[in-house]
């Protein structure tokens, strides 16, 4: 009753910004993302009635129970599993957690492959990223590799809120996300809290889902065409109109800080420059750069010259969530 998987994170071209239900979590909108390549989580799970508790540890320190419920993820997989057990955890990613870099992504695409392999769950892949969206929504996007689609479904049950390929990894290998570091500090406000306090309190949160059909169908369209202009294009504005939400939201939210206004601004330069470079933004100051690989070395060495840029990580379309043989413990 033990197994390790490893999921990539993954970085909305079109957001997921809003629920309609927090349990089960079902969004306000649907949403499509590349799966990145280079931001990875293994994670083994273990079952075993030698363990009185679950218990998990995270990049080597253990995990107490926050908003994001781990345990109850755990509990809902033995529960559809029909099983009785404790688990131990042990979850490592390459990239750091909790800075709106997509960790949780990662990590509960991971986790949930894992558990429900060790639990004995022998269920299809929109089977798990339905499992997956119930600990974390975008964490069901990442069970698929390439270019993916939330779907938000309209059912109350979620049985048709769940994600899909539109295309896999080696479709477009020319598409770039180059994610920047600018600082590994926990987040002042969490995406959870963020959205929820959008939904609640920003006036214009309707004119944000009004748009949300027409990006998704460019987005979806343009993945298909190879379009990068009228994907990166549609996918900046994405970005923007949602952190503009989260803005006029009381109290205000606001994820930037001057190193992201840096690297905005030097790549808004890069288009003057003739450079095919668009930015995105999530939950988090890191700024995400979207470019082709015919432009990869020059927006990279742009942005590691700039004073705010710690360092940058290049990602192109990855796999989805796979099962590994090689456990962590
Ligand atoms: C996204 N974000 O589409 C958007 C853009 C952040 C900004 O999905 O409450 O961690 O676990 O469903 O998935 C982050 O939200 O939130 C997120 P929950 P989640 O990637």
């Amino acid at each position: 009753m033990k197994a390790t998987a490893t999921a990539n994170a993954n970085i909305a071209l079109v957001k997921y910004w809003g629920k309609r239900s927090t349990d089960p979590i079902l969004p306000q909108n649907g949403s499509i993302s590349m799966t990145c390549n280079g931001m990875t989580t293994t994670t083994t799970v273990e079952f075993s009635d030698k363990y009185k508790e679950h218990t998990v540890i995270i990049n080597d320190e253990e995990f107490k129970k926050d908003e994001k419920d781990i345990h109850g993820h755990i509990d809902r997989i033995c529960k559809i599993a029909g099983i009785n057990l404790k688990a131990k955890v042990i979850s490592e990613s390459n990239f750091p957690v909790a800075a709106g870099l997509a960790s949780s992504a990662s990590g509960f695409s991971a986790l949930t492959m894992a558990a429900a392999k060790a639990a004995g769950l022998n269920v299809s892949s929109k089977e798990l990223s339905i499992i997956t969206r119930q600990g974390s929504g975008s964490a069901c996007r990442s069970i698929f590799g390439g270019f993916v689609e939330w779907h938000k479904g309209e059912k109350q049950d979620g049985s048709d809120s769940y994600a899909e390929e539109i295309v896999d990894k080696n479709y477009w290998p020319d598409f770039r996300m180059i994610t920047t570091i600018v600082e590994v500090k926990k987040k002042p406000v969490s995406s959870r809290g963020g959205m929820a306090q959008t939904v609640a309190n920003c006036p214009y949160y309707e004119g944000w889902l009004k748009t949300v059909e027409s990006d998704l169908d460019a987005v979806r369209t343009g993945i298909k065409q190879k379009d990068f202009l009228k994907v990166a294009e549609t996918a900046e504005y994405s970005a923007l109109k949602m952190h503009a939400t989260m803005i006029a939201t009381k109290p205000p939210i606001m994820y930037w800080i001057p190193a992201s206004m840096e690297i905005i601004h030097s790549v808004r330069q890069m288009r003057e420059d003739g450079i095919h470079a668009y930015f995105t933004m999530d939950a988090g100051p890191n700024v995400k750069v979207m470019c082709l690989t015919k432009d990869e070395k020059e927006v990279s060495k742009r942005l590691n010259e700039l004073d705010g840029v710690v360092r940058t990580i290049l990602c192109t379309p990855g796999d989805g969530a796979k099962l590994v043989d090689k456990h962590l413990f």
